[in-house]
């Protein structure tokens, strides 16, 4: 089911048009109203009037982070302030968040985007919609919330945690369609069949399942536990939210909503674009947006695209499931994380802690686990067990509170951290997403 048949149904040759006159414009819309893009442009000597339609995009420099961490908070933002009714953040590689600003028009255009993914998952005007992602500046619930709306669904924002009432409500409310990441689906699976539950004692038909990357084999878990379809919703708050992309009931990979947002994949090594079908990183154009438009942004995100004709009818490109990322950010119950987010907390947190420190993540019972193992300096005395006890205590405590995740600290006696001779490794991931 659509629901925007004619804008998710276009024809190559109309989409091109479209995309081309919006490239136009918002390059235009950037280069007068956001000075790092000025400044990026007049460096390479390239004209707003040199971009003549979406063929010539590849002439244009990319953003990345960076960018954004320079410009924070609203440095980016092309639109006056007060247009902006809405601000999401999420994890930056430093303390600061990455901010997004959206105008009303981002907004409905983000919405569309969602509204697009659940019709996909088969939602109609009526359906019950349990959202538990979370509300708050992480877009997740809130993107699907709007999208609900949107389409006249019934929306249920329950938000993360508190499994139990999640479940008394997903059964008491009669939810048909379950929004959250995959690690949680699988979870809420097996607290239901813990409490002796069964999916005939629900009335759930599908679930949209994304802020995370996510394997077959936890798809085929996640449908024969629930005995649901379970579909994948890609996005990033840098571009919107949930819903730059979202997969059709044919499960060939997430059909980008490519008149909104234009995808590229570029070789991670040259940076210059690859033909459909080769793996590389995945870059966004956003053509419609007002509040911070961002021209080919680098997401990290390793896929590759696919114009080939899906049996559903739609023409937006797709991607394959995302296999990892160019950089170094861990997603971990959702939630992004930077290794150098935790190394500040090690460097603020006490004198004595020292900077030798290990990363280890790994999904225990379906649900990632963190285990920080971190040395002392080397003239602090290890022996006074209580004194340490209670500076692991702080560490946890302020780990929690800077990333928003618990993570298990270990203090380990100097030198037990492995060193390295080149780039210090400082993340085991024993999580498999292949
Ligand atoms: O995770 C937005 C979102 C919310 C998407 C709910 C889907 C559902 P961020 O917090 O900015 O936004 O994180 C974006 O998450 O660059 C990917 O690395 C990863 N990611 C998002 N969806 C998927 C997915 C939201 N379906 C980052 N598969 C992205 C794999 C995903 N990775």
């Amino acid at each position: 089911m659509y629901f925007n048949e004619k804008a998710e149904c276009m024809t190559k040759e109309e989409k091109k048009v479209y995309q081309s006159e919006n490239l136009v414009k918002v390059v235009s819309r950037v280069y007068n109203n956001v000075p790092t893009y000025r400044a990026k442009m007049d460096e390479i000597k390239l004209k707003p009037s040199d971009i003549k339609g979406i063929d010539d995009i590849w002439k244009l420099p990319f953003t990345t982070k960076k960018d954004l961490r320079d410009n924070y908070p609203f440095g980016m933002f092309a639109a006056p302030r007060e247009e902006i009714v809405r601000l999401h953040a999420s994890s930056g590689t430093t303390g600061k968040l990455t901010v997004a600003g959206y105008t009303k028009k981002d907004i409905e255009i983000w919405s569309e985007g969602c509204a697009r993914a659940l019709a996909a998952a088969g939602a109609k005007k009526g359906t019950i919609i349990h959202i538990a992602y979370g509300y708050g500046l992480f877009t997740g619930g809130l993107g699907m919330h709007y999208g609900a709306e949107l389409l006249g669904a019934t929306a249920v924002p329950v938000s993360g945690g508190n499994t139990p009432r999640q479940i008394m409500l997903m059964k008491d409310f009669g939810a048909e369609i379950l929004c959250c990441t995959p690690s949680y689906a699988i979870f809420l699976a097996d607290e239901i069949a813990k409490m002796g539950l069964t999916p005939a004692d629900f009335n759930l038909k599908a679930g949209i399942f994304g802020a995370e990357p996510w394997t077959a084999e936890m798809r085929h878990e996640i449908e024969r536990k629930l005995n649901i379809k379970a579909y994948d919703i890609y996005g990033l708050s840098e571009i919107s939210g949930p819903g730059v992309g979202a997969e059709c009931e044919y499960h060939t990979g997430s059909h980008i909503n490519d008149d909104f947002f234009y995808p590229e994949i570029v070789s991670t090594d040259t940076l210059k674009p690859l033909p459909y079908g080769e793996r590389g990183e995945l870059v966004f154009t956003t053509l419609l947006k007002e509040g911070m438009p961002l021209i080919r942004y680098r997401a990290r995100d390793i896929t590759a695209l696919d114009d080939s004709p899906c049996p559903c009818g739609r023409t937006g490109m797709r991607i394959a499931r995302i296999k990892g990322r160019s950089d170094d950010m861990l997603i971990i119950r959702g939630v992004n994380v930077f290794p150098s987010q935790i190394e500040s907390v090690l460097i603020s947190c006490d004198a004595r802690i020292s900077t030798h420190y290990h990363i280890t993540v790994d999904r225990v019972n379906n649900l990632d686990v963190m285990l920080i193992e971190v040395e002392l300096q080397p003239d602090v005395a290890f022996d006074e067990v209580k004194a340490v006890e209670s500076l692991r205590k702080k560490l946890e405590g302020d780990i929690t509170s800077a990333i928003g995740v618990n993570a298990e600290v270990k203090i380990v006696s100097c030198g037990s951290v492995r060193r390295s001779e080149g780039k210090a490794v400082r993340v085991t991931d024993k999580r498999n997403f292949d």
